[in-house]
């Protein structure tokens, strides 16, 4: 388990991942009145099955009020629904996507991190902890063109798990960038690898994981948006082989062509290598 010496509090990462949303842009929903009609109550649906089948009663019925109100008061939404049920929207959609696996976008992305050359370390502290890695390969199209000037957007958890912006012992863009890729479509980033990240336990969502007895952890991860002029942006998120939680992410997010297997450099070192294969939009 990470221990950290001024732990980050809930309140502060899920009140700035609200805030992360609210301000970025996101693509408008044009949803019709017979489309939400269908989906709600294909929702109220599977609410009322679960009351029935599990004979809920009414003091567990105002408890569930009560830590939806706290959910949205600790500005928890958007850790809540990404960790519990974006995986599934992200499974439908992709169904029809093809080039490289995605997975899951998460709370954490902020936009606009520091732009970065092809081969290009990423902002971190004089005294960054964790095993230096170096993540290389390639952005092609689907049919094998390199994608030179493609941007690879990469942001990720330091060696105890926390991410910048969002825990407020970190520097503002700590381990977080957009690298441009060269002519033959390459990169070469330095950075460290992550930590397993733990939803913070003293927050509505961790209540309720500690709550139910499941485990409040997601494998080690590099999160990616590859993104060229002219193709379709892949987000996803990339794991390394024998990390812990991989067959039990509480995100549901591994699949296994996401799973790097890091190669000692025998410098203290590792190196992975993974390319991205984009379709044109
Ligand atoms: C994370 O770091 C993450 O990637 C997701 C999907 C949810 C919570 C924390
Ligand atoms: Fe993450």
């Amino acid at each position: 388990m990470t221990t950290v010496e001024s732990s980050p509090t809930a309140a502060g990462s899920g009140a700035n991942a609200t805030e992360a949303f609210r301000s970025a842009q996101h693509e408008a929903a044009d949803v019709s009145p017979e489309r939400i009609s269908a989906v709600v109550r294909g929702v109220l649906q599977g609410v009322h099955g679960a009351i029935r089948e599990h004979k809920v009663t009414y003091p567990e019925f105002q408890a569930a009020k009560a830590w939806l109100i706290e959910v949205g008061e600790g500005g928890e939404w958007p850790l809540f629904l990404d960790v519990f049920v974006e995986h599934v929207v992200e499974e439908v959609t992709s169904e029809a996507q093809q080039g490289s696996k995605g997975t899951i976008l998460g709370p954490y992305y902020l936009p606009a991190a520091k732009s970065l050359p092809a081969k290009a370390t990423l902002p971190m502290r004089d005294d960054e902890k964790g095993t230096p890695l170096v993540f290389a390969g390639q952005v092609r199209d689907i049919d094998g063109t390199p994608l030179g000037g493609a941007e690879v957007d990469i942001w990720q958890a330091d060696s105890e798990g926390y991410y910048s912006g969002f825990a407020p012992h970190l520097p503002e863009g700590n381990l977080r960038g957009v690298v441009t890729t060269d002519e033959e479509g390459r990169f070469e980033i330095r950075t460290i690898q992550p930590a397993p990240y733990q939803i913070p336990t003293d927050g509505p969502t961790g209540k309720l994981i500690t709550a139910a007895g499941w485990h409040p952890w997601r494998p080690a991860h590099l999160h990616l948006i590859v993104r060229a002029p002219g193709h379709r942006p892949i987000t996803t998120q990339l794991y390394f082989q024998g990390g812990e939680y991989l067959e039990s992410d509480v995100a549901e997010a591994v699949k296994p062509e996401l799973v790097l297997d890091p190669q000692d450099q025998g410098d203290g070192t590792v190196k992975s290598t993974y390319d991205f294969e984009l379709e044109r939009a």
